[in-house]
């Protein structure tokens, strides 16, 4: 069986969820600070990240490291369409926010204010908001109308800025919108972090 290795706030694990929802699989919820799951990770994922996918192929363990990786995974072992570029673009623009605000999030839980005068803050918040403004333009003409990949990860991404009080969404009307429309998918609700 498929075995997902994650926690249940990360954003780039719930997409994984979400998108698994009818799929039969394991979810193993690690608690990714502790020395145990640490050590875990260590062995089956240098990387130290998560999400991380298992699979049994004929016998064999097959470990997928990062959550692109495994969407790709999944489509090809279940002969799922490929993303389109513009859908690539998409989740490139999705991932580029939501690096930026685990980085910062992580300075913030090791007590490194964000002084906006710093040359690293300036840089990530300049990369949010630019990708924020897209996306919401993005919301606006109707590119995220249909509950495929990048929706998802899109909600992913929001609901975790939302959950974690990570940007100031005033002014984003079509992704708060957006957010609101989608919040309560039964996938959704079910792996909800609150
Ligand atoms: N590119 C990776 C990013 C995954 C990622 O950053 N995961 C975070 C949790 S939200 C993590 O494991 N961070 C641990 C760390 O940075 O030490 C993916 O798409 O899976």
């Amino acid at each position: 069986m498929l075995k997902l290795y994650g926690s249940t706030t990360s954003p780039y694990v719930r997409r994984i969820r979400i998108w698994l929802a009818n799929t039969q699989h394991e979810f193993i919820n690690l608690q990714v600070f502790s020395e145990q799951d640490r050590e875990l990770l260590m062995i089956k994922n240098p990387t130290m990240k998560i999400p991380m996918l298992e699979d049994d192929v004929d016998g064999a363990t097959q470990i997928i490291y990062d959550s692109r990786v495994i969407y790709r995974y999944l489509t090809e072992k279940f002969a799922d369409p490929a993303l389109t570029w513009e859908q690539e673009n998409q989740l490139t623009l999705i991932d580029s926010a939501n690096d930026s605000l685990v980085q910062m999030f992580i300075l913030s839980n090791s007590d490194i204010q964000a002084d906006e005068d710093k040359l690293f803050f300036k840089l990530q918040k300049e990369r949010v908001n630019a990708v924020l403004v897209q996306l919401d333009a993005y919301v606006a003409s109707g590119k995220f109308s249909s509950w495929n990949y990048p929706t998802v990860c899109l909600y992913s991404l929001i609901d975790w800025i939302e959950f974690r009080k990570l940007h100031n969404m005033q002014g984003l009307t079509n992704l708060l919108e957006f957010h609101d429309e989608n919040s309560q998918r039964i996938e959704v609700t079910a792996t909800d972090p609150r």
